[in-house]
């Protein structure tokens, strides 16, 4: 006779499964369920991974016995992998010069995505944020009006010394592309090349006044994607941006991708990051992807969490840069009871919408390690217990509405 198995349930209620023995007997199975699993007829689900979890060693205040039920959630849970900051310019490239390169965190990534048979995206190529003053700096005057980049607030950092020309920045660019995209040409399938470009705000300029847009103008995004096209011609190229929930972010988004699409500029897929609150309805997402759909490429939901930080509840219109610090005041009431009716309404927009998104990428492997932890975005817990909300997304499917 089969062996009774009655294990603790690791993932909630949704995971018991009644199973009939031979002797008529019935009892209850644990069968988990995982995001993977759920919606592989849908899209692929994954998650952004730290340093840690890709090379198995303490840190990002885990010690290594979290750091390993980190990783075994990470395999059992998800397809797709994304590097958290291991592919940024300024940890993949922080000195000029060829040996200027450390490789060795994003090839630990690569590697460990690679056996585990995970589907890999290289987060980001070129970014106003996170590169290095020397990839900006030249012999060119600043403009005096502006001491560096207008609308820059103080203290973030911003390159605000003598300028390379348009002609060295875009050297310096292809150098980076081709050298990165080359190294990991085959393994990593989707790059985001170019990251929040498109300005915030209501006013009429589509593109952020950054360093790549003042050094080398508007056409800094269609050349990064050729060199990216150039340097792996089978990579599916993405542009990547926040906010995108936005009616006004969004059509700004809308426009820029047309005329990408009317130029030839090889961009294959949108990204949209979606950190997010949880008054994101159903309806908000729905006309989101309704939108984004018209431009007639895949979209990537690529950053996902849900804040639920009392003082982090408001509209999706400004810079993400003062969103990181909405994580004060301690928790909306409800929280977790919230969180799961608003993933519960997102997930049934990403299904509604399958046609067009093929990957959700959420922004962390659990609430310990997400970059607004204490806002709890995630749908496990900082222990990798499943939360409310992973039951309530598993349980979209299950809707009569969503078979
Ligand atoms: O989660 C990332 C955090 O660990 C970094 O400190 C931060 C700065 O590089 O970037 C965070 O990830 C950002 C992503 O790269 C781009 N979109 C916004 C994300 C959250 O800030």
């Amino acid at each position: 006779m089969m062996k009774t198995q009655f294990h603790a349930l690791p993932f909630g209620a949704i995971a018991l499964a009644v199973a009939l023995f031979a002797d008529g007997a019935t009892t209850v199975a644990a069968e988990n369920p995982t995001l993977k699993d759920v919606f592989k007829d849908h899209f692929m689900v994954g998650t952004a991974i730290n340093r840690s979890i890709a090379t198995g060693s303490a840190g990002f205040r885990r010690s290594l016995e979290f750091v390993e039920k980190d990783i075994a959630l990470t395999k059992d849970q998800f397809n797709q992998i994304t590097a958290e900051n291991d592919m940024k310019w300024q940890l993949i490239h922080p000195r000029e010069g060829a040996d200027g390169y450390d490789f060795k965190p994003a090839d630990a990534f690569v590697d460990f995505g690679v056996s585990n048979q995970m589907y890999l995206v290289g987060h980001t190529l070129v970014w106003h944020s996170q590169t290095p003053n020397w990839v900006f700096a030249g012999t060119n005057p600043p403009p005096a009006s502006v001491g560096g980049v207008p609308g820059a607030r103080p203290g973030r950092g911003v390159y605000t010394g003598p300028r390379a020309s348009r002609d060295e920045l875009l050297e310096r660019m292809r150098d980076h592309i081709h050298t990165v995209v080359g190294r990991y040409k085959g393994r990593v399938k989707v790059w985001d090349v170019v990251n929040e470009a498109i300005a915030d705000g209501a006013g009429t300029n589509i593109l952020r006044e950054s360093l790549w847009l003042q050094i080398i103008g508007p056409d800094f995004i269609a050349r990064a994607f050729e060199y990216a096209h150039k340097a792996d011609p089978d990579a599916i190229l993405r542009y990547n941006d926040y906010g995108l929930e936005n009616p006004v972010k969004r059509q700004k988004l809308i426009t820029l991708i047309r005329s990408f699409k009317e130029q030839g500029v090889p961009v294959m897929a949108v990204g949209s990051q979606a950190h997010i609150n949880v008054s994101t309805s159903f309806e908000t997402m729905d006309q989101a992807l309704t939108d984004m759909a018209t431009l007639g490429l895949p979209i990537h939901i690529t950053e996902l969490d849900i804040n639920t930080a009392a003082s982090g509840q408001r509209g999706t219109g400004a810079d993400i840069g003062a969103n990181a610090s909405l994580t004060e005041g301690g928790l909306i009431s409800d929280a977790d009871r919230k969180l799961a009716d608003a993933y519960a309404g997102i997930f049934r927009a990403f299904i509604k919408h399958r046609d067009a998104v093929k990957v959700i990428t959420f922004w962390g492997v659990n609430d310990a390690v997400s970059w607004r932890r204490s806002g709890s975005p995630l749908l496990f817990d900082g222990n990798n217990q499943p939360k409310p909300a992973f039951d309530a997304v598993l349980g979209v499917l299950t809707e009569p509405d969503f078979k």
